[in-house]
């Protein structure tokens, strides 16, 4: 009888630690606190210091939706009754993103600094069941006792909306599952050679003309033909303070991503005289890199790009304002009088220079304002602007981190063989389908590393941190973005978030059990890679 009853406690335990253990980012402390369930029923209140009604209206909100309880919120007054309640308070000292949630018989209690508690409701989100629970309006929490912080204070998503564009409800959905993983950056790139996805009042052509493409190539790159369909689409700039907004309440800064001198066909079919030659040029309807970029020599670029600068701060109260700088081909600057004769006043020494001259105009516009730039990797070449943070994509991302640190820059990591979902997940079915890059399993992207060996003590403060992006050449409808994106970025939440020490793929396999189940609640469409893919 005795040993029936350990065999019961045991098995209680296991059961509760299976439940408990499966946080995805994995928390830095998961302890168990006894065993035992504290039952969430309309009875009980969400109580919440002052600062924290975003936090308690966002869990609020989530059970309502998802299993139709209808919880009351209040603001904590000063007769505080917290026992039987879910009480959010903020701990002044915490550092950013900070919490601590503890369930025990008295209840919930999450604490942390003001986005650290938002991060412990994601937290306490996970703990829920992943179906309808079998008794209508109540929900079991097991005790426990969590403390986390995020590894990381930069934890990225880029969504490319200009290869494909997506409605708003779409972009929403994004944001919420880099908020269900606790990431703090939704990257957006609103322009490229394909199109232009933002309003700009000051030149409506870029959206009369930029927002649109008439066919799309069809299969993989060079492709087998066009498919004649006109594409397009822009976000108006209230759509944008909606998004933003919308962001915002999950903790989630959107950095707006205005592509230059490359990736700027869209602009210049709708403005030709900024190009070298003059046009007349198309919004592209294929993939891949354009000889055809801002002239570097033409003063009314500056002029124009200072213009749509102007209205993307007034939109975006982002810090970080990214002005790409990938990819861009020197033929014509080569082959330009303006751009040589700007060369020789500038005393400059090759195009690289003239293209570190370009980003660096542009970088004293934008630090005038207040805001600091972002660009991809190649802004070292020629010589990277003062104050430049730079996105390591190339390659593994190691050569990028190291140049940025060499030059002590702040880095972002976001290496393509790794963190590029557009790549494929799996060798076989993807092979049907065209894409860009080799196969990236979720494996490979659970094990990188954004801090290599390499990492001098005194430069880590330079690596803020990473991001995983997703372009859209080969994604031309919302369910294929979601699918390519899970279950991925489960596994870079985790390198974002948890402590490196944390990291054990094993672990995260078994984890991923359950976050299966939580992508089915959700309604999300993902990728059911088998665990040993990798
Ligand atoms: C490279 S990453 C690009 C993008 C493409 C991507 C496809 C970067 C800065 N430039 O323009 O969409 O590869 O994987």
């Amino acid at each position: 009888m005795k040993t029936l009853f350990v065999l019961f406690l045991l098995f209680l335990m296991v059961n509760s630690w299976a439940q408990i253990n499966t946080i995805i980012p994995k928390p830095i402390k998961v302890h168990e606190c006894g065993t035992g369930e504290f039952l969430i029923s309309e009875k009980i209140p969400i109580l919440y210091d002052a600062p924290l009604e975003l936090s308690a209206n966002f869990f609020k909100q989530y059970v309502a939706e998802k299993y139709q309880l209808s919880l009351p919120v209040k603001m904590v007054g000063s007769k505080k009754n917290l026992k039987s309640s879910i009480h959010l308070s903020l701990k002044s000292d915490a550092p950013e993103g900070h919490y601590l949630l503890m369930i025990d018989k008295n209840g919930v209690q999450i604490t942390g600094s003001e986005s650290g508690v938002f991060y412990g409701v994601q937290s306490l989100i996970q703990l829920l069941p992943t179906s309808e629970p079998t008794k209508k309006r109540e929900l079991l929490v097991p005790y426990m006792n969590i403390a986390d912080a995020p590894r990381f204070v930069y934890r990225g998503l880029m969504l490319d909306v200009s290869r494909h564009f997506f409605p708003v409800e779409f972009v929403k959905k994004c944001i919420d599952i880099a908020a269900y993983h606790k990431m703090n950056y939704f990257h957006l790139h609103l322009t490229d050679d394909q199109g232009w996805r933002i309003e700009i009042k000051k030149y409506p052509k870029l959206n009369g003309i930029g927002s649109w493409r008439n066919g799309t190539m069809i299969g993989q790159w060079p492709g087998t033909g066009n498919d004649s369909i006109r594409h397009g689409g822009f976000y108006t700039q209230g759509q944008i303070r909606d998004l933003v907004a919308y962001a915002q309440k999950r903790y989630i800064t959107i950095v707006p991503e205005i592509e230059m001198p490359g990736h700027s066909l869209a602009a210049l079919a709708a403005y030709p005289n900024l190009g070298c030659t003059g046009g007349p040029y198309q919004v592209k309807e294929s993939w891949g890199i354009t000889d055809d970029v801002y002239c570097a020599g033409n003063d009314s670029v500056f002029t124009f790009l200072q213009g749509i600068i102007d209205e993307v701060i007034d939109i975006f109260p982002s810090k970080y304002i990214h002005i790409g700088g990938d990819e861009c081909r020197k033929d014509r600057w080569k082959a330009c009088p303006k751009c040589q004769k700007r060369i020789k006043t500038e005393h400059l020494k090759d195009e690289h220079e003239l293209q570190s001259y370009f980003v660096t105009r542009m970088e004293k516009y934008i630090n005038s304002k207040g805001r600091t730039i972002i660009g991809w990797d190649e802004i070292l070449e020629g010589g990277i602007a003062p104050n430049a943070v730079v996105m390591s994509w190339r390659g593994d991302g190691t050569q990028g981190l190291e140049g940025a640190l060499r030059a002590k820059h702040p880095v972002i990591f976001t290496p393509s063989y790794g963190f590029y979902l557009d790549y494929p997940q799996t060798s076989h079915e993807d092979s049907l389908a065209a894409n860009w890059g080799g196969v990236t399993s979720v494996k490979k992207s659970y094990l990188i590393e954004p801090i290599t060996d390499s990492v001098k003590s005194e430069d880590l403060r330079l690596i803020l941190g990473a991001q995983t992006n997703i372009w859209t050449e080969y994604m031309s409808n919302p369910a294929k973005v979601e699918y390519m994106m899970l279950p991925r970025l489960s596994a870079i939440s985790e390198v974002l978030w948890s402590p490196k020490e944390a990291r054990n793929w094993d672990d995260f396999k078994n984890r991923m059990e359950f976050q299966y189940q939580r992508y089915q609640w959700w309604g999300y469409a993902y990728n059911p890679v088998p665990a040993d893919n990798e």
